[in-house]
């Protein structure tokens, strides 16, 4: 076991955990994350990693919760990492509206609490923070690491409260810790309820005949939308240089979300006929209305434009994405078909 490296990942069953225990893993690291208790599996996205616990020797799942400070402290004291990525969120913008109190409380002192017992059992513990482009809210774009921050939803400013308490447990206890300002980034495990895997699901399906609307919310925002594969390799890379910094990830391309609806329509071979304004905007297809508009999806306060300026990643980390949108939404596309019904 001598010099192997240990990382632990809190929120190692969403999206971007999934993705990251893999690319660790291919590096030769004993991988632990953290689970959840839950009524229903919630491993889904690991299941291939984690078939036998007596054949995995590389793979350990341990249960947590950022909001249990002391079950933290005794997997950091009993797992004794080299690298910590805290990547556990309440991570829906829209949902934050409804359950901001949690969502601070997990997102903002859950950080805290991973933090504090870094400081207390190892500060030489190498941490990496989810961050995101969220922070940056109504700044316009290009968003960098020196862009104003303006957080629009209890979401962002609970990150941006983890993000300012990285850089002052760096600061003040001299502890490496990173913050990576993530745009968003997207995959097939991407969850269902987040703008781009609910259009993808949806046409498929209308396509497939097993839905016949797709209702959407505010067709109008601008998103810079990547590759979790691509991402999760900047998040390891932060914490391998010499001095721990924060860094900007994204593609520096934007869309709105109509743009996504026309690019994956195009690709499925739907033919879309937009009319209509406003909230009575429509798309049709074979002269049948197939996406149309709910209010129930609009926010309180939107994050109306994000694109990310890369420049710092690209010099210092030499980190440049292998995907573009179009191999994104093929990607999500082809996973999707693919399932079995
Ligand atoms: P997901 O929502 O897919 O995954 C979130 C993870 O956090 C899940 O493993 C979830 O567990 C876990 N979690 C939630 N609440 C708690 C809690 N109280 N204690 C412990 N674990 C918890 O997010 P992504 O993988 O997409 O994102 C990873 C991180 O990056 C998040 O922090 C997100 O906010 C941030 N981020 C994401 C971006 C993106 O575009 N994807 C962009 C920028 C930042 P369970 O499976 O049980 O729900
Ligand atoms: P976002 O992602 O809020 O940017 O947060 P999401 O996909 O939820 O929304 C993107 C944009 O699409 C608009 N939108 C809709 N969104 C959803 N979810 N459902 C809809 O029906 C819909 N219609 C339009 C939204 O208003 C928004 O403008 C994601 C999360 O992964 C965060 O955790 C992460 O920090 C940021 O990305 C970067």
């Amino acid at each position: 076991m001598k010099n192997k490296k240990v990382a632990l990942i809190f929120g190692i069953t969403g999206q971007d955990g999934s993705y990251l225990s893999r690319l660790l893993l291919s590096k030769g690291y004993q991988v632990h994350g953290v689970k959840r208790r839950s009524s229903s599996f919630n491993t889904q996205r690991i299941d291939d990693i984690y078939q036998d616990i007596h054949e995995t020797k590389n793979f350990f799942l341990h249960y947590g919760d950022l909001t249990d400070g002391q079950s933290i402290n005794q997997l950091i004291y009993k797992i004794k990492p080299s690298e910590i990525y805290n990547l556990a969120a309440q991570s829906h913008v829209a949902v934050s509206f409804e359950l901001p109190e949690y969502t601070m409380m997990t997102n903002a002192l859950g950080t805290l609490k991973i933090l504090e017992a870094i400081r207390t059992i190892n500060p030489k513990i190498r941490f990496y923070q989810a961050g995101t482009s969220e922070m940056f809210g109504a700044s316009p774009p290009p968003q960098s690491e020196k862009t104003p921050f303006y957080p629009r939803s209890p979401y962002a400013v609970s990150k941006l409260s983890a993000h300012w308490m990285t850089i002052n447990y760096r600061e003040a206890y001299n502890i490496y810790a990173c913050n990576g300002i993530l745009f968003n980034h997207e995959s097939p495990v991407r969850g269902e309820t987040f703008v781009t895997q609910k259009i993808i699901k949806g046409l498929i399906n209308i396509k497939k005949g097993k839905q016949k609307k797709l209702y959407l919310g505010n067709l109008y925002a601008k998103r810079d939308w990547g590759h979790a594969e691509d991402y999760v390799k900047a998040m390891w890379l932060m914490l391998q240089q010499k001095i721990p910094q924060d860094f900007v990830i994204a593609t520096g391309k934007q869309y709105t979300v109509k743009d996504f609806v026309n690019l994956a329509a195009r690709k499925l071979k739907i033919k879309l006929d937009w009319k209509g304004k406003g909230l009575n905007e429509k798309a049709y297809f074979n002269k049948e209305v197939i996406i149309e508009i709910d209010t129930k999806y609009f926010r309180p306060s939107e994050v109306d434009s994000l694109r990310g300026d890369v420049s710092l990643a690209n010099k210092i980390l030499k980190w440049r994405p292998d995907f573009n949108i179009n191999i994104l939404i093929e990607d999500m596309i082809e996973a999707e078909i693919n399932k079995i019904d």
